[in-house]
């Protein structure tokens, strides 16, 4: 079996990779990512011992590229894309080439060379601020962000290949996720690597909003288990067992670290800040799902490992992330 992983230099994407080379060494794995920004390309140098890897630097709006990396494949999956929803306000342009033609062009590659199985990797985010209850994979798509919006719109274009070219697509849409390589742009890496440096973590709003958080060693558990059992056509949720305030994580984050309480700092909210996710993933359990850890041990292994780490995410808060940042907050 030969697998495309786009995004593979990423987050997710690069843990997914991980998991799959150990998993499976007759398989071979070829990550396709353009190395953003949000990449750091220490995060594959550990892949090259493994004989059955091997990289492609590549942009998937560039169809070209995409349909040379995509053909000899039997699957493709799709973890690339913008995956900041603060960047998609400041510049909402980019979120639609990359989420949405990006897509569309891994979707039409992947349609041309008759790929066997295409796993586009989503976001609660496309169910929008949920009030009560759980999303379920029917719930109506309500979007708040350009970021969401371009994820929804890439869902809803890779679920068209299955209905009209019967590709073999599955969409999972996992909820928030933090765990080792996650940019630290990000709420949870943010708030330890500022912990660490000895600044202020920047609470939006009133720090109440609610996410439902995954370990991704979890959630890639979930890719691995719907690349097996999964039903082409279907969607399936992957949320983990976990629904707690920012306000609560940032605390949890200040003590395991020693710092004083008075580092977290209120700060303007988010433009239309969702205030609460929250997914029902009772449909994968059905496939063997379910997440292993508590979310008290992970982000405990998750804190230990930016305390050790320090040379892999410094190196992504240079002079280029100072001027995001002032941008982003002002
Ligand atoms: P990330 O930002 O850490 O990584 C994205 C990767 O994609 C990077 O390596 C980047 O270089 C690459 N990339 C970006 N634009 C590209 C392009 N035009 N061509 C090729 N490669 C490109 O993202 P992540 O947090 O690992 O998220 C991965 C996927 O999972 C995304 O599709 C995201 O929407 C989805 N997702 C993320 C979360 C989360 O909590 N992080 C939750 C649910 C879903
Ligand atoms: O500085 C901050 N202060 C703050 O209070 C940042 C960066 C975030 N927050 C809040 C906003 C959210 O309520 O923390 C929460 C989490 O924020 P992010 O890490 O930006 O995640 P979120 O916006 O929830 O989106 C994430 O989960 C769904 C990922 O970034 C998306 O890629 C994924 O689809």
């Amino acid at each position: 079996m030969k697998i495309l992983i786009t995004g593979g230099a990423g987050f997710i994407g690069s843990n997914f990779t991980g998991l799959m080379l150990k998993k499976y060494p007759k398989y071979k794995i070829t990550v396709f990512d353009a190395l953003t920004y949000a990449s750091n390309p220490d995060t594959i140098i550990e892949f090259k011992k493994y004989p059955n890897f091997s990289f492609i630097k590549g942009d998937i709006r560039d169809i070209a590229a995409v349909d040379k990396a995509v053909s000899g494949k039997d699957a493709v999956v799709h973890f690339a894309a913008e995956s900041h929803v603060d960047r998609s306000i400041l510049d909402p342009g980019i979120f639609v080439d990359t989420n949405v033609r990006g897509t569309m062009n891994m979707l039409e590659a992947a349609k041309n060379h008759s790929i066997k199985k295409f796993i586009h990797i989503s976001t609660d985010e496309v169910y929008g601020s949920v009030k009560k209850g759980k999303s379920v994979e029917t719930d109506m798509l309500e979007p708040t962000s350009p970021y969401a919006a371009s994820k929804t719109s890439s869902d809803l274009i890779a679920l068209a290949y299955f209905k009209t070219f019967n590709l073999p697509v599955i969409v999972t849409r996992s909820s928030n996720n933090f765990g080792p390589y996650q940019h630290p742009e990000k709420f949870i890496p943010l708030f330890i690597t500022n912990a660490i440096e000895g600044k202020d973590l920047p609470l939006y709003g009133d720090g109440k909003q609610v996410r439902n958080w995954i370990y991704v060693e979890d959630n890639c558990a979930a890719i691995e288990t719907v690349f097996r059992k999964g039903k082409p056509g279907e969607v399936y949720n992957v949320g983990g067992n976990v629904e707690e305030p920012n306000i609560l994580v940032a605390g949890t984050i200040i003590k395991q670290l020693k710092k004083p309480a008075s580092i977290m700092k209120f700060v303007k909210d988010r433009l239309a800040h969702d205030r609460r996710y929250a997914l029902s993933s009772a449909k994968i359990k059905k496939l063997g799902w379910k997440p292993k850890y508590t979310f008290t041990e992970a982000l405990k292994l998750t804190i230990n490992w930016y305390v050790i780490n320090k040379n892999w995410w410094s190196a992504l808060k240079g002079k280029a992330f100072k001027d995001y940042f002032k941008k982003a907050y002002k």
